[in-house]
């Protein structure tokens, strides 16, 4: 999925002054933070910085995602789309900010999710000890602002549940995720309570694969790709900003509807 991304033969910043009043309406949208590199539009949406028409196609894929979900910009109560079985993608599809040949395989014995912050019982958890929760199953569709999609079936706990069960204070403003693979992450406490966000341990009823995030990851139907982390080894509920990989390269922290 990945474009060959060299870092050593990136043009200079100023490639984006073409683009600067579709980067504007993408800031005030929510979608893009103010002061994108063009590194950081490269590496995530994996266009060809070297093309113009190539960094205006991938704006424009990230302003399309936004266009026709407007209305529920900003209202975690709403529910997105949901699709019939037929329609799951086997196997699901691949994308990290490296190449899936790069994938490092979390050994589910040694695994623990560790707790932390504002949170009553911080004893560590297990896979199996997980995956007996009660749960819920998702036909979602994944979209990723390189500008492809598919839909995929996501089951594990809500999170909202695990967060009652734990004891976290869900008062707090932020649910932050550290994984096997150095990408941070955070979401807001409203899309941690929403149903239809979970802790997914099965894709289409069968373990999640190395690929893509086994043990633990976690499934939203209102939020971009990005903001999904995979292979979780720690969650923590806390009030301080934790940002996330992407968010602090240049991408929106909301980044959903
Ligand atoms: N730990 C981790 N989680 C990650 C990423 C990553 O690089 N590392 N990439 C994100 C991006 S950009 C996308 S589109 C999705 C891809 O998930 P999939 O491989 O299950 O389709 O994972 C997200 N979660
Ligand atoms: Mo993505």
């Amino acid at each position: 999925m990945r474009s060959p991304f060299r870092p050593d033969t990136l043009p200079d910043d100023a490639v984006l002054d073409d683009h600067r009043k579709l980067i504007g309406g993408l800031e005030r949208r929510g979608l893009l933070r103010h002061g994108l590199s063009l590194g950081a539009l490269a590496m995530l949406t994996g266009c060809d910085v070297h093309r113009p028409d190539s960094v205006q196609s991938a704006l424009l894929a990230i302003r399309h995602f936004n266009d026709g979900v407007q209305a529920w910009l900003f209202n975690p109560k709403q529910l997105a789309a949901t699709y019939p079985a037929s329609r799951v993608l086997k196997p699901p599809k691949f994308n990290a900010y490296y190449d899936v040949t790069k994938v490092k395989p979390v050994n589910g014995a040694d695994w623990r999710l560790e707790l932390g912050g504002l949170i009553t019982d911080r004893r560590p958890w297990t896979v199996g000890e997980i995956a007996a929760l009660p749960p819920t199953t998702l036909i979602i569709k994944h979209i990723c602002v390189e500008g492809w999609s598919y839909i995929g079936q996501w089951s594990g706990v809500r999170l909202g549940t695990f967060l009652r069960r734990i004891g976290a204070d869900t008062k707090a403003k932020y649910v932050a995720f550290h994984t096997a693979d150095d990408y941070p992450s955070s979401i807001d406490m409203a899309t941690a309570l929403h149903p239809q966000t979970i802790l997914a341990v099965r894709y289409a009823g069968e373990t999640i694969t190395d690929p893509f995030g086994y043990p633990l990851r976690l499934r939203m139907a209102t939020k971009l790709g990005y903001k999904n982390p995979k292979w979780i080894t720690a969650m923590e509920v806390t009030n301080t900003y934790p940002g996330g990989y992407w968010e602090s390269r240049g991408f929106s922290w909301f980044g959903g509807i």
